[in-house]
This record gives C-alpha cells, sequence and structure tokens, in this order.
C-alpha cells in the first residue's frame, strides 16, 4: 500500500499551485463579482498548460495525465477558484475524456486536436423536468436520411455559452426508457440551436449554467457517439469519472478554507491570547482536519481504483457524497472560527462556503449518490436488486 503520490504527480501539483496563486490568484474577486467567464484565463491554461487536453491522448493533442494527477490538478484549481476548477472539470471530464473513449475515429481527429487547443466543451443531459431521473428526459432525436433532427430543452448547461462543442442526449426511441438514450456531439454553429442566460447562482458565479434550446436542430449522424441507445450508458460511465473530479473540486475548497481558518486562528487575539490557544477553536480544526482528510483518501482512491481498471462507481460516488458535505461542514467551520469577519467578503471563506454548496448538488445530488452506493454495495455482495 502507498499513500504516496509519485515525484512526478508533486512536480505536477506544485506548478499548477504555482500557476493557480499566481495566474489566476489575482483575478478570481473581479471575476466572480462580475459573474464573468474567465474564456481568456481558460484558453492561457490550455496554451501554458496543456489542461485542456489533460484527458486526451498525446497523439490527440493532450497531456494524458493518469486519473490522480488529474484529481491533484482539480484539487489544486479548486483550492484558489473554484468556480475556474469546474470549467476545467466539465470540459475534461465529460467533455474530451467522453470523445476520447466513446468518439469513432473520426471524431477524435476532428474535436479533440481543436478541444485541446482552443476549444472548450460543455455536457447537455439535464432537462427542466428531467435532472435526477436522467430516463425522463425528453428532447427527441429523430433520424432524417444522415442526419438526426433535435427537439427540446435542456437546462444547468455548465459552459453553455462559451462551448464550441456540445455533448447532447436525446431520445431516439422514446418508448425504451433509458435504452432509447443516444447521445451526439454537437458544434456551436448548428442550425436550431439557441443558448439561454446564465442562471443566477449563490455561488461558483463565474461558471456558467445556461439553459438549450433545440428547434429542428440538424445534427450529422455521423456525430452520434456510441451506438443508438448506448447515450444512458455513456453519460453513467463519465459521470463516474466526473463524480471523482466533483469530490476532488471540494477537497480543494475544504482545504482553501481550512488554510484560512488556521491562519486567522494564529493572528486573532481574544481575551489576552491568539484563539488557536483556546479548546474551542481547536476542536474545530481537528473536525475539520479529519474531514478533509478522510475526503482526500476517498477522492484519490477512487481515482487509484479507476487507473489500476478496477470497477469504481460506488467509490466514485462515496468520494463525491463524502467530500461535498465534509467541504460545506469545513467552509461552515472556518467562517465561525472567523467570527463576524468570515461573513463578511473581504475574508473569502464566505465564498468558499458558497461555493462549496453546489458540490453537493451537481453531477448527481448527495441523494443520488447514497442510492448509487447502497444499490452497488447490495449487488456487489450479492443482494441483487430487482
Ligand atoms: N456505469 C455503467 N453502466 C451503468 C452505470 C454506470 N455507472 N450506472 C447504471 N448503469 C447501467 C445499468 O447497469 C443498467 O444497465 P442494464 O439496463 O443493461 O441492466 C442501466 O444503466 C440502467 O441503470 P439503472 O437501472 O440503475 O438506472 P436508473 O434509471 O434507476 O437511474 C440513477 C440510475 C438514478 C443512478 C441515474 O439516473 C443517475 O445517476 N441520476 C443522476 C444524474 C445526474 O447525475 N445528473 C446530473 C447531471 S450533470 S449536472
Amino acid at each position: 500500500m502507498d499513500f504516496e503520490l509519485t515525484e512526478e504527480q508533486k512536480l505536477l501539483r506544485g506548478a499548477v499551485r504555482e500557476y493557480a496563486e499566481e495566474q489566476l490568484g489575482p483575478h478570481v474577486l473581479e471575476y466572480e463579482r462580475k459573474a464573468e467567464f474567465p474564456r481568456d484565463l481558460v484558453m492561457r491554461m490550455w496554451k501554458d498548460l496543456g489542461l485542456g487536453g489533460m484527458l486526451a491522448p498525446e497523439e490527440h493533442g493532450g497531456i494524458d495525465l493518469d486519473p490522480v494527477s488529474y484529481m491533484t490538478v482539480i484539487e489544486e484549481l479548486a483550492r484558489v477558484w473554484p468556480a475556474i476548477s469546474i470549467i476545467v472539470s466539465v470540459h475534461n471530464s465529460v467533455g474530451v475524456h467522453l470523445i476520447a473513449h466513446h468518439g469513432t475515429g473520426a471524431q477524435k481527429d476532428r474535436y479533440l486536436p481543436r478541444l485541446t487547443s482552443d476549444w472548450l466543451a460543455a455536457f447537455s443531459l439535464s432537462e427542466p423536468g428531467a435532472g435526477s431521473d436522467v430516463a425522463a428526459l425528453r428532447t427527441t432525436a429523430v433520424r432524417d436520411g444522415d442526419h438526426y433532427v433535435l427537439n427540446g430543452e435542456k437546462n444547468w448547461v455548465t459552459n453553455g455559452r462559451n462551448a464550441d462543442v456540445y455533448v447532447v442526449y436525446a431520445k431516439t426511441d422514446p418508448r425504451a426508457g433509458n435504452r432509447g438514450i443516444s447521445a451526439f456531439i454537437l458544434e456551436r454553429e448548428s442550425g436550431g440551436l439557441t443558448v439561454g442566460k446564465p442562471e443566477r447562482k449563490l455561488g461558483i458565479k463565474s461558471s456558467e449554467a445556461v439553459t438549450l434550446s433545440l428547434a429542428d436542430c440538424r445534427v450529422p449522424a455521423a456525430n452520434r457517439l456510441g451506438e443508438e441507445g448506448f447515450g444512458f450508458k455513456i453519460a453513467m460511465m463519465e459521470l463516474d469519472s466526473g463524480r471523482v473530479g466533483v469530490g476532488a473540486q471540494a477537497v480543494g475548497i475544504a482545504q482553501a478554507a481550512f488554510d484560512l481558518a488556521v491562519k486567522y486562528a494564529r493572528e486573532r487575539e481574544a481575551f489576552g491570547r491568539v484563539i488557536s490557544e483556546f479548546q474551542a477553536i481547536q476542536w474545530m480544526l481537528a473536525d475539520m482536519a479529519v474531514r478533509l482528510e478522510q475526503a482526500r483518501a476517498l477522492v484519490y482512491r477512487a481515482a487509484w481504483m479507476k487507473e489500476a481498471g478496477l470497477p469504481y462507481t460506488r467509490q466514485a460516488s462515496m468520494a463525491k457524497l463524502y467530500a461535498s458535505e465534509a467541504a460545506t461542514f469545513v467552509c461552515h467551520r472556518a467562517i465561525q472560527i472567523h467570527g463576524g469577519y468570515g461573513y463578511t467578503e473581504d475574508y473569502h471563506v464566505e465564498r468558499f462556503y458558497r461555493d462549496a454548496r453546489v458540490t453537493e448538488i451537481y453531477e448527481g445530488t448527495s441523494e443520488i449518490q447514497r442510492l448509487v452506493i447502497a444499490r452497488n454495495w447490495l449487488r456487489e455482495n450479492g443482494y441483487e436488486q430487482g
């Protein structure tokens, strides 16, 4: 058993930490306050560090990171700017990785070199009437010669206004439940595609979440990902890896809030002593530290299992569930340690608290993660579920 990162992974982590602190850190507040999407900074990360192709093979312009290395990058970005970490994570996991693993040769040749250099990907599964219950989605894709015609409404599309390509899910057989869903690559310029206004959210304000309207939107049949009817499984497989990424994002947020709390507790004086000397504060720090380490262990174990080629659906959900709830807990205590100052915008912990909250919701709510964990545990232990 080895809990250490390799030398290469440590170097990568150090380089991304330095880059995030120096190149991204100075811009966070301005973009977050304006709720502005940092396209220029994201594209610079593609160019400077190759972060647009973390999960793409080198032959297509990627840097082909192993899952553990990839998680260190997402964690380090989230430590400075949670919104940018989800922009990068969605692009790489449910965009690039999905095309790299389920795409045809022609799809990979067309999209991966662009996505690893100056394009952005988005993932469009949810609908106003279908969030947790994916099989209930109502967007349709009807075959018409060598095209499909898509009609429907999508929402919560992260990167949606800036994306150059979308992975969109639609029903090719509306009577077949989850087996009637197919996935398509849609280019931004496709006729019939209208992008709505970004939602006004509690946190991760510079990451956009938009609606998409598809009105007789024609997609070449060659842009279907995988077999007809295989879309649900593609989405589930890719969400497994995406959920570990959200776990890593939550770990980065928790680490940031913990570091800020420790710093403040060692500077702030009350009753003639720095407050870190009080047991009340130490107990809070202890509870935060335990959750943080536990969350990181679950995230890195799930990533290691993926790397080892083991089934990891349950571990991905455990990592996301635990890390997201740990992040909310750690941020809550970090504000408490800061007292009234923690409630102001000047001390950053309020921003991390707001940003942490969404990790319990997107890429599957905590309730869905519990369902996946229980179902898989029962199945793994021979108590097959109907
Ligand atoms: N990997 C591969 N295949 C999977 C899988 C996974 N992680 N999870 C499920 N499948 C397969 C199942 O094996 C089953 O295959 P068969 O029909 O061949 O037996 C099929 O998919 C259907 O699975 P299941 O019966 O579990 O589907 P449900 O409709 O009950 O849905 C949940 C399962 C609720 C877990 C799923 O809909 C889900 O994850 N919902 C949340 C979606 C989400 O995260 N939304 C946010 C989007 S991003 S903002």
